[in-house]
């Protein structure tokens, strides 16, 4: 029986710290998980990814599941298109169900402006060979008929952007395949293990102090998105970015009436049905700055007074839970990815509300860096330095959330 039990679990339990590893990664959410995941297929193997919490606790565990590449700029666009390009495979590469389903997506546009706005998205993805296009108001009837389409409401529904590949993943399921591809290989994982400070001679990081005593690393990884700038400050690599806390929340399960996943720059909320039938719903990134995840009543108020103007059906579904995390925003709304100026410390941050879908990409674009020394071309604009040359790649507005 205690053979079966070893053979069936999905990661082995924590070890002890060895006192030196060739890659530590901070972080034991999507991206660090993915970037142990595909150090392995690289055969880099000696590896630690150290978490705080528990595996998952962070951002990968309290979004909204959403994934899609309709973003507005090239550079965005190309990159998330190859994490949901990897996406659609991973399920099927780790043997693990993802309950991954391309349902499609739909940005709801009110107003002649926002139809502007999305046939220039729209052009941007098409060049990049992303699926996204316009649509009218009996397209978005037909894709979603349980919506209330009329045009007696206080944002009437002119058109949408339908990108069909986007649409829902189960984000636990996310992180434990990740977890268990990156543990098969030989990449320990330590939860309960948080950081203490980074070791730095010159331009190298040469421990990483925890308390569970100090490692020699070769390369370090943050991968601790709302807690990048702590992490990346041990390191002497200050980050511009800011904390905040994103809300979200879900119903009971109610019968299945909505298969694509809903989203109004202009109500501020973006929902989808999951497969238990739940309604999934999440709203605007709170403007004040904070590691505390406390969720706020204004939030539900607002957040349900605009899903019930678009589906009045829920108006007597319970809501189950709500949750909030945390999410680091950069400047522009892009990330921050790659190098920095201390040669052996590498960052994943700057992700705002964009992170989780992200997380397959980028730890193959990590782990490709982490092996070669070289930057992958694809993420070579969301270097740290683009804010100091000015070369800024601006997503502002390229979500449900004002930034
Ligand atoms: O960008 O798709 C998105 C998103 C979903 C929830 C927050 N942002």
């Amino acid at each position: 029986m205690r053979d079966l039990f070893r053979k069936r679990r999905m990661w082995r339990p924590r070890g002890d710290l060895e006192s030196s590893y060739d890659v530590v990664i901070i972080g034991a959410g999507a991206h660090g998980l993915a970037t142990a995941y595909y150090l392995r297929q690289l055969g880099i193997t000696d590896v630690a990814v150290l978490d705080k919490g528990y595996i998952g606790g962070g951002a990968a565990g309290r979004n909204t599941t959403i994934l899609r590449s309709n973003y507005k700029t090239p550079e965005g666009a190309r990159f998330y298109d190859a994490s949901v390009k990897l996406y659609e495979g991973l399920g099927a590469e780790m043997g693990f169900n993802l309950l991954f389903s391309q349902c499609g997506h739909l940005t709801l546009a009110h107003s002649d402006r926002a139809m502007f706005v999305m046939a220039n998205r729209a052009e941007v993805n098409r060049l990049q060979g992303i699926d996204s296009h316009l649509i009218g108001p009996d397209e978005v009837q037909a894709l979603a008929p349980a919506m209330y389409v009329g045009e007696d409401t206080t944002y009437p529904i002119l058109g949408a952007l339908y990108h069909p590949p986007g649409g829902i993943i189960r984000h636990d399921a996310v992180v434990w395949g990740l977890a268990r591809g990156a543990d098969a290989g030989g990449a320990e994982i330590h939860p309960g293990t948080e950081v203490l400070g980074l070791d730095r001679s010159g331009d190298r990081i040469t421990g990483v102090r925890t308390n569970r005593g100090t490692v020699r690393a070769g390369q370090v990884l943050n991968c601790t998105a709302g807690w990048s700038t702590l992490i990346g400050d041990m390191a002497g690599v200050p980050l511009p970015i800011t904390t905040h806390i994103l809300q979200a929340c879900v119903t009971e399960p109610v019968k299945p009436f909505l298969d694509v996943v809903i989203v109004s720059s202009q109500m501020h909320v973006y929902l989808s049905q999951s497969d238990r039938g739940e309604f999934v719903m999440g709203s605007e990134i709170e403007p004040w700055t904070t590691y505390r995840m406390q969720g706020t009543l204004n939030f539900l108020q607002d957040l349900t007074r605009h899903t019930l103007e678009l589906f009045p059906q829920l108006e007597r579904a319970r809501l189950l839970r709500a949750w909030a995390g945390l999410c680091d925003l950069s400047p522009d709304y892009s990330p921050i990815l790659g190098r920095t100026e201390v040669e052996n410390f590498h960052v994943s941050a700057g992700w705002g509300t964009y992170g989780f879908k992200a997380a397959p990409i980028v730890g193959k674009m990590l782990a490709e860096l982490v092996a070669t020394g070289r930057t992958p071309d694809l993420i070579a604009p969301f270097a740290l330095e683009r804010f100091y040359t000015d070369e800024l790649v601006s997503e502002l507005a390229a979500a449900a959330v004002s930034h």
